[in-house]
């Protein structure tokens, strides 16, 4: 009697076991997979860009000292622009002429995130201020191939 107890015990210990050990196998492979596919989508899916509007001109994040600087980027791919206003008293925004985006009028601290359909090969596209398009104005360089 002692011994049949003990052995269901045993049996219904070690299902629970199997049980949980499967189950966190499960949520393991879930997590590799769901982590992986996140990682590839942002990696392939958008080419990310920060455009930093100071004082009264635009700069990129990588390039502090150059004033609205030529931005190459490459065809066929959207590409997800982060446009931070960080003058201390301006509001700005940016227009990307060629294309439909205009963003709205951001006040200092401000930022947006702006999304460009994939672009054609090997041409220029124009981005202002339309706020103060003589002194805030660069070129955007879509490659001609990948
Ligand atoms: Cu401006």
């Amino acid at each position: 009697m002692t011994v049949i107890y003990k052995a269901c015990r045993g049996s219904r210990l070690a299902k629970t076991i199997m049980g949980l050990a499967s189950l966190s196998v499960i949520l393991f492979a879930w997590v590799m997979v769901s982590g992986h596919l996140s990682s590839a989508a942002q990696s392939s899916d958008a080419v990310r860009l920060t455009i930093v509007a100071r004082g009264m001109a635009f700069y990129r994040a990588e390039q502090p000292e150059t004033a609205n600087p030529s931005v190459t980027v490459s065809p066929n791919q959207p590409i997800v622009i982060r446009f931070i206003n960080r003058s201390s008293g301006s509001r700005h925004q940016l227009t990307i002429q060629g294309t439909d985006i205009a963003t709205r009028v951001l006040g200092p601290g401000e930022s947006i995130l702006v999304r460009l359909p994939p672009l054609s090969p090997g041409h220029d596209l124009t981005y202002l201020c339309s706020l103060h398009p003589v002194t805030m104005e660069g070129t955007i360089r879509v490659k001609s191939s990948d």
